[in-house]
């Protein structure tokens, strides 16, 4: 199922990004009804925004451009300038979005340490919390990832994300979750979305990853935060128009392609179990649809070396970190691709 691309089958697992539609979206592409969304008037936006607040357990949605435009919409709205967000050091947020909300919203990172399994601990956020103080930043704003992208692909429980929001509640603090890949978080855990976002204020999650829609997120709250994030969207210049070809597809992604990411997550452990088995590589523990592995530093080669090697085997991977490489499972790969990807990273191992 992997890529043709120039006649070549290419197995691409450096994200579930480079999904492309599939034929189901495409149609509804071409079929979808539209009109001007900055009016409000795009029927498929509309319909999407109002599906994804129900799933996500809140009242209401907004169609964004992407993941990131989602978070930083969300915290425009959640904080004023020189107010302070409590965040994880290998938060998306803080790591891969350009330090958007200190650069746009003037917001200050408070960063604390993820532990691995995504999870910020309740202590190190209590102790994040700043005073009533001239001196110091106001705190406003506590953010989670669900799933953890860099924490190994962790899904955050229901019962700690609750813990995380009494604790917001209980020192007057808004509480956002990045959950870009919420649904894969909600298949692992066997309970629906709307348990894992409960507690939040807002959630983010995106329909371009893991979902297989070409373009797109959305920011779920409560009516009032929806209003405000959509002067906010506008601020960050993300009013698309006739952006109901875009949605069509998300539509699809949350019809279609969730109930399909458990295969997703399956595939993930097989090649996690495969490269365990290959001398000079040691696989993280697998939880959702990515795989983390690193190399030996005694390894006879590099890590550039390694992804080189892969490609000229129609493999592509992610380095991230020295010694670190991700594999993250998408629509497009199924378990003939894993077996094809394995027998290619033994082989690169073996000739090394
Ligand atoms: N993640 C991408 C890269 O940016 C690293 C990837 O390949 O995994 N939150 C999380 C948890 C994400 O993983 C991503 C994208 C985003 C937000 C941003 O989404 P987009 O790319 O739509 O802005």
């Amino acid at each position: 199922m992997a890529f043709i691309i120039n006649g070549q089958k290419i197995i691409d697992l450096r994200s579930d990004t480079i999904t492309h539609p599939t034929p189901e979206m495409r149609q509804a592409m071409a079929q979808a009804e539209v009109g001007d969304d900055v009016y409000g008037e795009d029927p498929t936006v509309n319909k999407l925004e109002a599906r994804s607040a129900e799933l996500m357990g809140k009242e209401a949605g907004l169609f964004v451009a992407s993941g990131t435009m989602g978070n930083l919409v969300a915290l425009l709205v959640h904080c004023g300038r020189g107010d302070e967000i409590i965040l994880g050091d290998q938060a998306h947020t803080f790591v891969y979005e350009a330090g958007g909300s200190a650069a746009l919203g003037g917001i200050h990172p408070h960063i604390i340490k993820n532990q691995p399994d995504g999870t910020l601990l309740l202590q190190d956020i209590l102790a994040a919390i700043r005073g009533d103080d001239v001196h110091l930043p106001r705190t406003r704003l506590i953010c989670l990832e669900n799933t953890h992208n860099r924490c190994a692909g962790s899904p955050l429980s229901a019962a700690y994300t609750q813990s995380v929001g009494e604790l917001a509640r209980a020192h007057g603090l808004k509480f956002h979750i990045d959950g870009a890949r919420i649904f894969n978080a909600a298949t692992a855990l066997g309970v629906p979305p709307k348990e894992l976002t409960a507690p939040a204020d807002s959630i983010t999650f995106c329909l371009s990853k893991a979902l297989c829609a070409p373009v797109g997120s959305v920011l779920c709250g409560s009516r009032e935060f929806i209003n405000e994030a959509r002067r906010a969207r506008k601020i960050v210049g993300g009013g698309m128009r006739q952006a109901g070809v875009l949605a069509a597809a998300g539509l699809i992604a949350l019809e279609q392609i969730v109930p399909r990411l458990g295969q997703d997550h399956a595939n993930a452990k097989k090649l996690a179990e495969g490269i365990a088995a290959i001398p000079g590589l040691t696989v993280e523990p697998v939880h959702t649809n990515i795989v983390y592995f690193r190399l030996s530093p005694q390894a006879q080669l590099g890590d550039e070396q390694l992804i080189a090697q892969l490609a000229e085997r129609h493999v592509k991977l992610l380095a991230l970190g020295v010694h670190r490489f991700r594999a993250v499972m998408h629509y497009w790969i199924d378990s003939d691709d894993i077996d094809a990807a394995t027998i290619a990273l033994r082989d690169v191992m073996r000739d090394a």
